[in-house]
């Protein structure tokens, strides 16, 4: 092995990406191959006084060096999720009795041409094509509907954060489509009256009724600017609509606090009190009303005092929105899409 050791140089660094190949597969299956001979190296040096020396490496500890540098890179590089796919594809075109084996040591071009017959070739290069992995881990409903206008309605695998999948229903019609259902009630067959951690990671069924979470939404709300529409049925089965062009929700630390407003419509502005104000459920009393704990009647939501809006209460006691003429709503579907 030849070494030219200036530690910042960016040798090392091209060093390190040719080798990137061997090291692919031993980043993906085990951390137990070694790279390099881990023999004494010399290197020759020339003094400033134009006398010749030799220098002794000891190449153990360059090479530890090295390969806690190329795990860093690759970790970086190649993204779990990714990495999962490749050995499932791996696995798939080998026998399984031979597979470890067979991972641990297969040439780069052969891991190449497995996955171009298994059409999977994107893989090879996860992070250089930014475009191909938004397509392939799209992070909301707008990206799917962006991609192609021609799909439908209904339950598609989103990847809100980092590229973790949810399903989520996607309505692909309203107003041009593209948005990602967060809320939906219609027939009060889930149990909405929840606690804190169930709001966070989201609950319900996906195709009936759900909360999509707020961890989701608060990360699909810091990656870029949407807006919120809100789909209501009154008491006399009115469809009435409210539509926010700003709608952010904050992280955990801020108790995912509500940012909303621009409102346009025909069901009024039952949102705006709200503004500013910090997510409460039944175990968490965070409005501004001291003198009651307004997720208990009225459902977890953004309050500040109880009522004007209250989408997640129990069925049975009526959907509240008071701009309403009937002040309360039989059905509500909540979602936001990306804005241009
Ligand atoms: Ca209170």
């Amino acid at each position: 092995m030849q070494c030219y050791w200036k530690l910042n140089s960016k040798v090392i660094v091209v060093f390190c990406l040719f080798w990137c190949g061997d090291i692919y597969v031993a980043a993906l299956s085990s951390d137990t191959k070694d790279i390099g001979s881990e023999d004494p190296l010399t290197i020759p040096l020339i003094s400033d006084k134009v006398v010749p020396l030799v220098a002794m490496l000891d190449t153990k500890t360059i090479n530890r060096k090295i390969k806690v540098y190329i795990r860093t890179l690759m970790r970086s590089m190649v993204r779990p999720s990714v990495q999962e796919e490749l050995q499932d594809v791996l696995k798939t075109s080998l026998r399984e009795d031979s597979t470890k084996d067979l991972i641990r040591n297969i040439t780069l071009q052969e891991m190449k041409d497995i996955l171009e017959q298994q059409g999977r070739d994107e893989l090879f290069h996860p992070v250089n094509n930014e475009e191909k992995r938004k397509q392939q881990y799209p992070k909301d409903c707008t990206t799917i509907h962006n991609h192609n206008p021609e799909t439908t309605s209904g339950v598609h695998t989103i990847y809100p954060v980092d590229e973790k999948a949810e399903r989520v229903y996607c309505d692909m019609k309203t107003d041009g489509g593209g948005w990602t259902v967060i809320q939906r009630r219609i027939d009060g067959w889930s149990q909405f009256q929840r606690p804190w951690i169930d709001y966070e990671n989201g609950f319900g069924t996906v195709d009936e009724e759900y909360w999509f979470g707020n961890k989701n939404i608060h990360s699909l709300t810091s990656s870029g600017n949407y807006e919120l529409r809100i789909d209501l049925k009154d008491l006399s089965n009115t469809k009435k609509y409210a539509v926010y062009n700003t709608f952010v929700v904050g992280d955990a630390a801020s108790k995912y606090k509500l940012t909303v407003g621009n409102y346009s419509g025909n069901a009024g502005d039952s949102m705006a009190i709200h503004n500013g104000m910090k997510f409460s459920t039944i175990d968490q009393d965070n409005d501004l009303d001291s003198g009651a704990d307004c997720a208990r009647p009225y459902g977890a939501w953004w309050h500040n005092h109880c009522g004007a809006s209250c989408l997640n209460r129990r069925f049975l006691s009526k959907l509240c929105w008071n701009t309403l003429k009937t002040y309360s709503a039989k059905t509500s579907v909540v979602m936001l899409r990306k804005l241009k």
